[in-house]
């Protein structure tokens, strides 16, 4: 293993979907993947089929002191991190805002923000040793635009966005490049999480219906990665071919 040789990615939340299929491109092409989350077996099995050019990483992105441990105890040939790919994320519970679970409110807020803000502040220093670096943080079109029951996790979303702006204005000049990709409806075990575990509720979210799959985002998030520097991608939206948006809810009185 060479990090000369091979660019390094990590990517937060690998052991499935948008994440495992960005583990598995970023390896076809050659790049060293640094994979975490918190299955570990999963990790391993993935890190089996992806080869010596991968590096599983299994804690919780929500315990601060687990990602900083992490980080700092990466191993020389996997510290010179190209891209901070913050993947990791979740939604739970589709009830209103005035019946939701307010446990569901906090993991939502402490996986899909403070994970993403400590990984990305703790990854950063390396990024600026090494004078280069890309942050590409994955947001969400629940981010822009509200539905029914999105309550908190369209607004954890809402802060990736603009976090992803505020990054770019403290890291221009540094050789740090920084995208938000909102993606709509994907087929990935989302909903089955979002649903929480019923697989029948889940799949009705895509049946009959074109949507976006795990392979469309990473194949973006590697073009994210591989333009030249003189360009920075500030923020890609992507929704599915049969996805478009509502119209304004107008309430009448009886
Ligand atoms: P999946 O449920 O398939 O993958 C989610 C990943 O996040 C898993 O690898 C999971 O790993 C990881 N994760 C969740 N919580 C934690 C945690 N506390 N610590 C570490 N890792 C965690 O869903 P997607 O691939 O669809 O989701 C990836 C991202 O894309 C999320 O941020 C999601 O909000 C976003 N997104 C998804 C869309 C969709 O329609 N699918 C559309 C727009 C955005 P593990 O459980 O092993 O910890
Ligand atoms: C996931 C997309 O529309 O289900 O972020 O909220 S949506």
């Amino acid at each position: 293993m060479n990090s000369i040789l091979h660019k390094t990615i990590f990517i937060t939340g690998a052991t499935s979907g948008f994440g495992r299929a960005t583990a598995k491109l970023f390896n076809d092409k050659g790049w060293q993947t640094i994979i975490t989350g918190r299955r570990g077996e999963r990790l391993e099995e993935l890190a089996k089929e992806l080869g010596e050019l991968s590096l599983p990483l299994s804690f919780d992105i929500s315990d601060r002191q687990a990602v900083k441990k992490a980080i700092e105890n990466l191993p020389p040939n996997f510290n010179q991190i190209s891209v901070l790919c913050n993947n990791a994320g979740l939604a739970l519970g589709l009830e209103g805002a005035d019946e939701a679970n307010l446990d569901d409110w906090d993991q939502m807020i402490d996986t899909n923000i403070k994970g993403l803000v400590y990984a990305t502040r703790n990854v950063l220093p390396l990024m600026i040793d090494n004078g280069e670096g890309h942050v590409i943080n994955i947001g969400s079109v629940a981010g822009s635009y509200p539905y029914p029951g999105g309550n908190v996790y369209g607004g954890t979303k809402a802060f990736v966005s603009q976090f992803s702006l505020n990054l770019r204005a403290d890291l221009v000049g540094k050789g740090i490049n920084v995208t938000s990709l909102e993606p709509g409806l994907a087929e990935t075990e989302f909903s089955i999480v979002r649903f929480k575990g019923d697989k029948e509720k889940a799949s009705h979210v895509y049946k009959d219906t074109r949507f976006i799959k795990p392979e469309d985002i990473a194949e973006t998030i590697y073009w994210v990665a591989t333009r030249p520097k003189n360009i920075n991608i500030n923020r890609i939206e992507i929704m599915a071919g049969d996805q478009a948006f509502n119209p304004f809810k107008i309430v009448k009185k009886d």
